[in-house]
C-alpha cells in the first residue's frame, strides 16, 4: 500500500458560488446582477440556460449542509451575492439577504463545517454596471462599503474570507473576450477593470482587518501554468504574452511589484493602451493592492500550451462531446503535474505564507446507472492525481494547508449553462434530487484518512 498522508491541520473542503447554485434570483428583495442580465439576454448562454433556479440552494441549503456533513467536509467555500445584501450595489441594505447568509454560516458552524466566505464570484450588481462597472474606480469604493456591511454581520463567525474569486475571469472574460457578463470586448476597459478589481481587493482587506480581526483573509487566483508548444521564437512569444497578461499581470502587483513592464510595453505596441501611463493608476494604488494577505487561494484545472501560429490568447479549448483519456468534457487537458508546477512556481516566486487550493475538479456527464449510483471513476482518477501532486508539493516544502474540490454540486457552468457537471454530488435539475456520486464516497474516505491510501500498481 502506498500512502500519502497530509499534515494534521490540513483542511478538506468543497467550493461553490452564489450564482451557480442559489437560484432565487429575484426573491426576498434581491437586486439584479450582471449575470441575471447576461443570462436573460438571448444568445449568451448555451441552450438559453439561466441561474434563475440553478440548484435551488437558496431554499435547500439545510439539506445540502446535511449532505456536506455526511461526506465529512471540513470546510465549505461559498460566495455571497452582493445584490442580496445591497440590491442596488450601494446604499440601502436588504436585511433578508444578510439574514440568509447569517443562517447559512450558523448552519455550517452547527454542522462543524468551517465557512469560507468569498465576497465576489463574478455577480456585480447591474446597477453598478450601469454606473461604469469595474472599469470605474467608484465600483472599488462600492466594494469596500459592501465588504464593511457583510463583515460587520458575519465577521464574528466566518474564519476565512476571500475577497475575489479569479479576477482574471471578471477582467478578461467579462471585459475583453465578452463571453462572460457584462459581455464587453475592449482591452482598455478590461485593463481598467482589472486594476479596480485588484484595488478593491486591497481596500476590502483593510476593512476585513478592522471588522474581523480574528479571521484570515486572502484572494483566489487562477494562474495557468503554460509553456511554448515548441522552442520556435513565435511559440515562445505567444507563451510569454499569455503568461504575462494572464498570470504575472495579476500576481506581480498583489506581491508588491508593478504591472510587468514587458507586458505593459506590449499592450501599448498592440494598441490595447494608448501609452504606458496607465490612465486609471493613482498614487498609492500599488501599496493598497499589495496589502498583505494571510493566504493565497489557487484554482487549478489545466495547463496551456501556446503556439504562435494558432493562437496567442490561450484558453481555446472547446467542450468535448466525448471526453477522452487526456481531456475532460470541458476539453481541458488532464495534467496533474501542472498543479505541482503551479504551487512550486508561486511559492518560489512570491513566497506566500500559506496556500490553499481553492478549486480543482473535472467535468464529466456521468449520470445514474441502472444500479441507481453514479460511477464517476474518471473524476476519482482526476482528483486522485491532483491530490498526489499537492502531496508532492508539500514534501518539497510548499505551505499548502487546504484543498477544496470543485464542486460540491453539479451547477450552472456560466456560458455553458448546465451542459457541464463538475459536482461530486449529482443534481437532477427537474426534481432537484441530490445523489452523491462515487467520487463523493471516495472523497469521504480521503477526508477520513487525511490523505490517499492506494494499492501499489503492479508491474505488467
Ligand atoms: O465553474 C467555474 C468556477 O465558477 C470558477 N472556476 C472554474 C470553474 C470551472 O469552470
Amino acid at each position: 500500500m502506498k500512502t500519502h498522508t497530509f499534515p494534521q491541520n490540513f483542511i478538506w473542503g468543497a467550493a461553490a458560488s452564489a450564482y451557480q447554485i442559489e437560484g432565487g434570483w429575484n426573491e426576498d428583495g434581491k437586486g439584479e446582477s450582471i449575470w441575471d442580465r447576461f443570462s436573460h439576454t438571448p444568445g449568451k448562454i448555451l441552450n438559453g440556460d439561466t441561474g434563475d433556479i440553478a440548484c435551488d440552494f437558496y431554499h435547500r441549503w439545510p439539506e445540502d449542509i446535511r449532505l456536506m456533513k455526511e461526506i465529512g467536509l471540513q470546510a465549505f467555500r461559498f460566495s455571497i451575492a452582493w445584490t442580496r445584501v445591497l440590491p442596488a450595489g450601494r446604499g440601502k441594505i436588504n436585511p433578508a439577504g444578510l439574514d440568509f447568509y447569517s443562517r447559512l454560516v450558523d448552519g455550517l458552524l452547527e454542522a462543524g463545517i468551517v465557512p469560507c466566505v468569498a465576497l465576489y464570484h463574478w455577480d456585480l450588481p447591474q446597477a453598478l454596471q450601469e454606473m461604469g462597472g469595474w472599469p470605474a474606480r467608484s465600483t472599488a469604493e462600492a466594494f469596500a462599503e459592501y465588504t464593511d456591511v457583510v463583515t460587520r454581520s458575519l465577521g464574528d463567525r466566518a474564519k476565512y474570507w476571500v475577497t475575489f474569486n479569479e479576477p482574471t475571469c471578471s477582467g478578461l472574460l467579462g471585459y475583453q473576450m465578452g463571453i462572460h457578463a457584462p459581455g464587453i470586448c475592449d482591452w482598455g476597459q478590461s485593463l481598467a477593470a482589472i486594476h479596480h478589481l485588484l484595488l478593491a481587493h486591497g481596500m476590502a482587506l483593510q476593512v476585513i482587518r478592522n471588522n474581523a480581526p480574528q479571521s484570515q483573509a486572502g484572494i483566489v487566483i487562477d494562474p495557468i501554468p503554460c509553456q511554448p508548444a515548441t522552442p520556435a521564437a513565435e511559440d515562445y512569444a505567444a507563451y510569454r504574452w499569455f503568461d504575462g497578461y494572464h498570470n504575472r499581470w495579476f500576481m506581480d502587483p498583489l506581491y508588491g511589484r508593478h504591472y510587468p513592464a514587458d507586458i505593459l510595453a506590449e499592450h501599448v505596441q498592440r494598441g490595447n493602451l494608448s501609452s504606458s501611463d496607465l490612465p486609471f493608476l493613482q498614487p498609492g494604488d500599488y501599496e493598497i493592492i499589495a496589502t498583505p494577505t494571510d493566504f493565497i487561494g489557487l484554482n487549478y484545472y489545466r495547463r496551456e500550451v501556446l503556439s504562435g501560429k494558432v493562437d496567442d490568447r490561450g484558453g481555446t479549448s472547446e467542450p468535448l462531446d466525448q471526453p477522452d483519456e487526456q481531456h475532460t468534457k470541458m476539453g481541458w487537458e488532464i495534467y496533474p503535474q501542472g498543479l505541482l508546477e503551479l504551487i512550486l512556481n508561486v511559492y518560489t516566486e512570491y513566497r506566500p505564507a500559506k496556500i490553499l487550493i481553492t478549486e480543482n475538479g473535472a467535468s464529466y456527464s456521468d449520470g445514474p446507472a441502472p444500479d441507481g449510483r453514479v460511477h464517476d471513476q474518471r473524476r476519482i482518477a482526476y482528483l486522485q492525481g491532483h491530490i498526489q501532486a499537492i502531496h508532492k508539493a508539500i514534501e518539497f516544502g510548499a505551505p499548502v494547508e487546504g484543498y477544496f474540490v470543485w464542486s460540491l454540486l453539479d451547477n450552472f457552468e456560466w456560458s455553458l449553462g448546465y451542459s457541464q457537471r463538475f459536482g461530486i454530488v449529482y443534481v437532477d435539475y427537474d426534481t432537484q434530487l441530490r445523489l452523491p456520486k462515487d467520487s463523493a464516497i471516495w472523497y469521504s474516505q480521503v477526508i477520513r484518512q487525511n490523505g490517499l491510501v492506494e494499492p501499489e500498481s503492479q508491474p505488467a
